[in-house]
Formats: C-alpha cells, sequence, structure tokens
C-alpha cells in the first residue's frame, strides 16, 4: 500500500527537497503550509504545479505550528505514516528579536504536533528537526550524540526543549520518534540571509555589477556545512529502522565563515577584501564559537555518510547563483530598455 507522509516547514530548504525525495520513493506527501501575503511556495511549485500529475502526489493543506485545532484536524483527517516535524523560526539571530514567538513555534510547536498525534490515536513514525546548536558552547570537539547540550540562543533552548519533549513521548507513550541532530547544511535552495547563501548571493551580484558590498558579522565562527540533499535522505533513514533513535548528521569537517568567503571570491577571481565590510549589526549577543559533528553513529547503523564537502559545496552555491545573478542582470537590461 502506498505511504503517506506529513511534512512541516514544506517550503523550506529541506522541505523542498525532502518532498522530492519522499515523491521519489512513491509515498502521498501532504505538506503543511501557512497563509501569507504573497506566494511562500517557490521551492516547490516545480513539484506542486507539475502539468503532466493529474493526481498531485504533493498536496498542500493549511495549518500552523502555533494553532493547535489546525494540527489536531489535520491528523484526523490525514492519518499519515511518517510525519516529518521541519518547521521552525529557524534564524538564531532573529531568535534574538522575537524569543517568545521563536519558543511558541520551535519549541511549544512540537509538543501540539505530538500532542494532535496522540489526541488522533495514531502511530505515525515521528521525525524532529534537531539541532547543532543544542551543542552551542560546545563541550567537546567533535559533538556527538552524548555530548552535553550547551544553548546559546533563544532558538537554540526552543530547540533543546522540542529534542527533549520528543525523547519523553518516546519514552513515556511509545512513540517511534527520533531526533535528527543536523549540523548547518546548506544549497542553492538556503534562505538567503542566512551566511553561506549571503556570501553566494552577494559574490555573484558583485561579479555582474549587480552590488560591490557584502556586510557581515563574526568572520571567525567555524560550522561543519554540508550538502543539503545528501542530509535528507539520513531524515527518512531513521524513521526505517527497527527502532527509533537519536543521530548526528555531519560532514565533519570544520571551516570559518572567512575560509567560506575566501573560497566562494577565489571562484570567481575577485579579491574579498576588496568588497567585505564588517557590521556589527550582524553580531550576535552570545556566539557558538566552533561546531563540527561526529556523525559514525549514522555511518554504522544508517549506514549515512555524507560525499559533497566544503569546496564543492561553496562551488555549487555559487554556479548557481552566478546563473541568477546573469538572469536579475538581464530582467534589469531588459527594463532599461
Ligand atoms: P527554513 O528554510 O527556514 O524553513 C522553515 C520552514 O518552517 C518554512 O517552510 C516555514 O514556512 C516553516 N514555518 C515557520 N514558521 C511556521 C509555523 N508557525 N507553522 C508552520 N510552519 C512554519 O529551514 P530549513 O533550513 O529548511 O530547516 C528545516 C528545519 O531543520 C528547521 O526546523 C531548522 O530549524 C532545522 N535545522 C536546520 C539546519 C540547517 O542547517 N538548514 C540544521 C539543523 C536544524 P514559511 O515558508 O511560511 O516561512
Ligand atoms: O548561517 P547562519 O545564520 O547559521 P547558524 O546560526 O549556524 O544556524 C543555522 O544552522 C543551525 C545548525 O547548526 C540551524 F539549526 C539553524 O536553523 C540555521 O539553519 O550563521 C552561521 C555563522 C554564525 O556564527 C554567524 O554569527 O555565521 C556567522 N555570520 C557572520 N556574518 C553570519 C553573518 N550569519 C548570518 N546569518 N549573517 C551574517 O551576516
Amino acid at each position: 500500500m502506498q505511504k503517506t507522509a506529513l511534512v512541516t516547514g514544506i517550503t523550506g530548504q529541506d522541505g523542498s527537497y525532502l518532498a522530492e525525495f519522499l515523491i521519489d520513493k512513491g509515498y502521498q506527501v501532504y505538506g503543511i503550509i501557512r497563509r501569507s501575503s504573497s506566494f511562500n511556495t517557490g521551492r516547490i511549485n516545480h513539484i506542486y504545479q507539475d502539468p503532466h500529475e493529474p493526481d498531485p502526489r504533493l498536496k498542500l493543506v493549511y495549518g500552523d505550528l502555533n494553532d493547535a485545532s489546525s494540527l489536531n484536524k489535520i491528523m484526523r483527517e490525514l492519518h499519515p505514516d511518517e510525519i516529518y516535524n521541519l518547521g521552525a523560526q529557524s534564524h538564531v539571530m532573529v531568535s534574538f528579536d522575537v524569543p517568545e514567538y521563536t519558543g511558541d513555534v520551535t519549541g511549544l510547536g512540537t509538543i501540539r504536533l505530538l500532542e494532535a498525534i496522540r489526541e488522533a490515536g495514531i502511530k505515525p513514525k515521528f521525525y524532529q528537526a534537531s539541532s547543532s546548536e543544542l551543542y552551542g558552547l560546545a563541550q567537546e570537539i567533535p559533538q556527538k550524540e552524548t555530548t552535553p547540550f550547551y544553548p546559546r540562543s533563544p532558538y537554540a533552548c526552543a530547540k533543546a526543549y522540542a529534542f527533549y519533549i520528543v525523547r519523553n513521548y518516546r519514552e513515556a507513550y511509545g512513540f517511534f520518534a527520533c531526533n535528527g541532530i543536523l549540523f548547518n547544511h546548506e544549497s542553492p535552495r538556503r534562505g538567503e540571509t542566512f551566511v553561506s547563501r549571503k556570501i553566494t548571493r552577494a559574490v555573484t551580484r558583485i561579479k555582474v555589477g549587480l552590488q560591490d558590498k557584502l556586510y557581515l558579522g563574526n568572520l571567525e565562527a567555524r560550522r561543519d556545512w554540508g550538502y543539503a540533499p545528501e542530509y535528507i535522505e539520513a531524515m527518512w533513514l531513521m524513521l526505517q529502522q527497527p527502532r527509533p533513535a537519536d543521530f548526528v548528521i555531519a560532514n565533519g569537517e570544520c571551516h570559518t565563515v572567512k575560509e567560506f568567503v575566501e573560497e566562494a571570491f577565489g571562484l570567481l577571481g575577485l579579491d574579498w577584501h576588496k568588497h567585505v565590510e564588517i557590521d556589527p549589526r550582524y553580531l550576535r549577543p552570545a556566539e557558538v564559537d566552533t561546531l563540527v559533528g561526529d556523525s559514525s553513529k549514522a555511518e554504522r547503523e544508517l549506514g549515512w555518510r555524507p560525499k559533497v564537502q566544503f569546496k564543492e559545496l561553496v562551488r555549487i552555491m555559487v554556479e548557481a547563483d552566478l546563473e541568477l545573478a546573469k538572469k536579475e542582470t538581464h530582467m534589469k537590461n531588459y527594463r532599461q530598455g
């Protein structure tokens, strides 16, 4: 029988790749979207609006992680076999500006989903998008499943609540519920205010003459950056195991923001010193200095291993954004006649 999957955060970077992945596996996919005054389905339109697919394998339903009644209704009506909770206010810096809202969506949103499952009396497998931000002020290097958490932002505190409530429902009610502790993963679909995409958008726009400066915050922060489409497979693999568990998913290689900048500018033959300036507005009240993960448990138990390494990731993103920048230039020239 065809399996059904419900995805929160389907309009985001990961949700869009996960939808493609699950459809390829033959799933009927349902995605929860929020009402917005402008279109927010740009990353999934190519799947959702496939004219050759009369019975779409991706169906969208309105709901919100802040709204329990919408989640209860969705569970009662859809009875999904698998649920992937990717929805979140996912920006660390923004969480300092809207801490309560972040706690509500990113933390309490998870309990609303788990309770909706209980009230509907269904037994889906559940994936929670946990984060390497949980390690924050890292207590050991590299970080693995047993490393103590030390969250450093309202976002990370909200994710810590979600992590523990998922584990609690597994132990208390026998939920098949897994935490994927994913380290940073990027792609051409990454939101433009995260540092990787901010850099690749800027360097390519500088290359075609659409902008001159790139303003950044802390260039010394170190991250373990991987390629998002590969990390999606790990989410699915967790739910195919005989027993639920939590897994670190990471590349195991760590680079500074400055190295990302150097690599991206170097690919286009540009000198970053002429274009990059530090703007204190992008410095965080509490920074996470170094994240680097050890995903040997995932390799052992899931057979998952990353392939795309740092330089290739930067190249993939720069090439995609260069195409975008060229299109922007054509549009600009067209408009100017
Ligand atoms: P993203 O691009 O920011 O997408 C976030 C998604 O959540 C969007 O679809 C957004 O919908 C949705 N959302 C926001 N508020 C919501 C609400 N109140 N109700 C329902 N949906 C809501 O994030 P991502 O990079 O794909 O990450 C996916 C998940 O993994 C997130 O939970 C993130 O915190 C976590 N994570 C990400 C990384 C990473 O490196 N990417 C690493 C570890 C963990 P709109 O389009 O309507 O805004
Ligand atoms: O790209 P970032 O905003 O990602 P961050 O804070 O690591 O969070 C992302 O990864 C987490 C996994 O560890 C996810 F849970 C979370 O949802 C999100 O996807 O910032 C990366 C680093 C930070 O140290 C930041 O201070 O880059 C530094 N940075 C320097 N200049 C900047 C900038 N970050 C942003 N966003 N913008 C800057 O101008």
